[in-house]
């Protein structure tokens, strides 16, 4: 197994750079041609974009491991997930992608038995690869990345996701929390490219209380193989996540 997962990592970091260049060319042509969107709900749109870079990331996957499951965020689910099941967000960060804005990346996660062992999060807008393997560790293109260990964050700034499906209070509160202790925040609205950015020890800590798979599977393998508090669990719906240097996990739970 070990080889296939080395085999497919390989693959998946090409694909997402492949799948990274499509999509940047559709973000290219948005500003002279415009683009079709969809409202899928309050602040969440769809445009042909998200769906033509993921029907080629599901095409590529399907020919070349047919006998894995698909789970996209346009698509939904397809295949068998006999061996494991790729994660997908074709475009994280389509609000910024349709303002033509650089904060988005495509995400691809594996999962084998519930858990991400391969995550791969391209950046086109900056040529950023942020990728791991689960116990092969943590990426940023050439460079091994982990997160501050030392038990005191010289400054502290954290990146937050808001979901409309959690009560407004709750975001308040830890915006608060943090302000009150001197840290800072901004809010990306990438809950992938935020996440990379905590690996990468852009970020101290990320946290988001309603969010879907593939905006976070790939995130949560970056992050574990580069030795950051890593916590995510089932909400209805969806799931709720937070990563940090291990200096900041209490403080940003609150
Ligand atoms: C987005 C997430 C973001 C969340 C947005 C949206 P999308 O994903 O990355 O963290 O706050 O509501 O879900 O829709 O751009 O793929």
């Amino acid at each position: 197994m070990n080889n296939d997962l080395q085999q497919r990592y390989t693959f998946a970091c090409q694909l997402a750079k492949e799948a990274g260049a499509l999509a940047h060319s559709y973000q290219i042509k948005l500003v002279e041609e415009g683009l079709d969107i969809d409202v899928k709900g309050l602040q969440d749109f769809v445009s042909v974009a998200d769906k033509e870079t993921e029907n080629f990331i599901r095409q590529q996957l399907i020919h070349h491991y047919p006998q894995d499951g698909f789970l996209g965020e346009e698509s939904g689910e397809s295949g068998s997930s006999g061996t494991g099941t790729w994660v997908v967000d074709p475009i994280d960060g389509t609000t910024n992608f349709l303002r033509q804005q650089p904060m988005w990346c495509v995400s691809i996660a594996y999962m084998v038995d519930g858990e991400p062992v391969i995550g791969v999060i391209y950046d086109p807008c900056h040529d950023e690869l942020f990728s791991a393997q689960a116990e092969k560790g943590a990426w940023l293109n050439d460079r091994p990345l982990e997160v501050n260990q030392g038990d005191n964050a010289l400054v502290g700034l954290v990146n937050l996701g808001y979901s409309a499906k959690m009560p407004l209070e709750n975001y308040l509160a830890t915006m608060t929390r943090l302000l009150e202790h001197g840290i800072e925040h901004r809010r990306h609205g990438s809950a992938a490219l935020g996440l990379a950015h905590v690996a990468a020890g852009r970020f101290d800590g990320y946290r988001e209380d309603f969010i879907n798979a593939w905006d976070i599977m790939a995130g949560i393998a970056i992050l574990r193989e580069a030795k950051a508090d890593v916590s995510f669990n089932h909400v209805e719906g969806g799931y709720a996540i937070q990563a940090s240097i291990p200096a900041l996990s209490d403080l940003l739970k609150g």
